[in-house]
């Protein structure tokens, strides 16, 4: 006891996206609420470690796919013995890192973490044994873990062996953390953002195609801090042809966030790509092309490169998000032009979106748009965002929400 109580040491994201994707990326509080005062002061020391634990599990943002961000802390007396965050799949859970380091000093302790833990064999043995033989007497979870090989048996097996639970503490943040794995388990495809760039009458390019930059400087750092989360990055041959992206996170990263580039994927139906891109030079990243297209010169010539070709009968980003699931994603970002985007959201690829506006004026009747044709042909047909956030960068804006379930959501029987 006799530690500061510092409730307000959590940090606000902004903006918040993506597992909390977060911005100041500041750590919560590392102090356990001081002084029993008042009614509240067991939901504040709960919310203040759930949010302590969120911060740990952030720490291994873009890298745990397929698994979950889970971040874990454990209290005894009023201290914090122990605590620990899941780092990359096949690595112990977030509760076998904290327990480690409480030792003996779990016995009789509290254990926060924003995920049930887990009771079955996977990759590593279950959580809930662990706790239950350390003599932890008490676990404080965020949210029911959604897989079905866990989703309530955690719990019920703690409560079960004499250990109290409490559940659903900080649920809203423990739920948008997870928001890519928990879609990933729900519905069997990786979490889609379209992110786009465009300017206050809607171009993303002139006439000619020139696009760099739409943005100001502190965009583009959002945007490579967005990228450092998700899992892959896919673009269309078009992106390829007019830009020549280099999609790396480049060098504005703190040096003690080293920079972890996503897969960059193209998806080019026709294969007519040009002989010299960056995204062929494959030191900063892994580049995977995909497409419908037998033209055995050109692929041999990427894989010469360690580029890794896929072939598919019919190339839709409906298909791509079905294979990218089978290969572990969590999360996608579409940062492609119109023409992609429009049947990336049509077919259910798309569940965030992620508009910055910058603003300018480029004008012209035929400069490109950020999406292509949807058929929709009244206002009234819109595709609404929800949960819409608005952030100003520098003097861009940046525009996040959700579209509609009933694009994505496959419906019932
Ligand atoms: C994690 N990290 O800290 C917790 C998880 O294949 P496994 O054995 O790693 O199991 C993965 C599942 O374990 C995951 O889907 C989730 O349901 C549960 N909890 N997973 O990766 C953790 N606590
Ligand atoms: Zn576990």
């Amino acid at each position: 006891m006799g530690m500061q109580h510092n409730p307000g040491g959590a940090s606000e994201p902004v903006p918040s996206e993506l597992g909390g994707f977060d911005q100041k990326n500041t750590m919560a509080s590392d102090t356990v609420p001081s002084s029993p005062s008042g009614p509240n002061f067991q939901e504040v020391q709960h919310q203040s470690m759930m949010q302590r634990c969120i911060a740990l599990a952030r720490r291994a943002l873009g890298a745990t796919a397929p698994n979950p961000l889970v971040g874990c802390v454990i209290v005894q007396d009023g201290q914090i013995v122990g605590e620990g965050f899941h780092p990359k799949a096949g690595e112990p859970h977030a509760e076998v890192f904290a327990l480690r380091a409480a030792g003996e000093l779990a016995r009789g302790a509290t254990l926060y973490v924003n995920l049930e833990p887990c009771n079955h064999y996977g990759r590593t043995p279950p959580c809930s044994e662990a706790l239950i033989k350390a003599g932890i007497v008490q676990v404080v979870v965020g949210m029911v873990d959604p897989d079905p090989r866990v989703s309530g048996r955690g719990i019920a097996q703690l409560r079960s062996a004499g250990v109290e639970v409490v559940v659903g503490i900080e649920e809203a943040a423990c739920q948008r953390l997870n928001e890519a794995f928990i879609h990933r388990v729900r519905y069997r495809r990786p979490f889609g953002i379209l992110k786009y760039a465009m300017t206050l009458d809607g171009k993303i390019a002139t006439t000619s195609g020139h696009s760099a930059w739409v943005t100001d400087p502190a965009s583009l750092a959002t945007v490579h801090r967005l990228r450092a989360v998700c899992d892959a990055i896919i673009v269309g041959g078009n992106t390829v042809r007019r830009d020549n992206p280099r999609l790396t996170l480049h060098r504005d990263l703190p040096a003690e966030k080293p920079a972890r580039n996503p897969l960059r994927i193209i998806m080019s139906r026709s294969l007519q790509l040009p002989l010299q891109a960056r995204l062929w030079q494959t030191v900063e990243a892994p580049t995977l092309v995909l497409t419908e297209s037998r033209n055995p010169e050109f692929q041999q010539y990427l894989i010469q490169q360690g580029i890794e070709v896929i072939n598919f009968e019919a190339l839709t980003p409906a298909v791509v998000m079905s294979y990218l699931y089978e290969r572990g994603l969590l999360s996608v970002l579409w940062e492609c032009g119109g023409t992609l985007a429009a049947p990336a959201i049509a077919q259910g690829a798309v569940q965030k979106v992620m508009a910055f506006i910058a603003p300018k004026i480029v004008g012209g009747d035929t400069a490109p748009t950020p999406v292509g044709e949807l058929g929709l042909t009244t206002m009234t047909n819109a595709l609404s965002l929800e949960q819409v956030q608005w952030h100003t960068i520098g003097a861009d804006c940046l525009i996040e929400g959700y579209l509609p379930r009933r694009l994505w959501e496959p419906t019932r029987l």
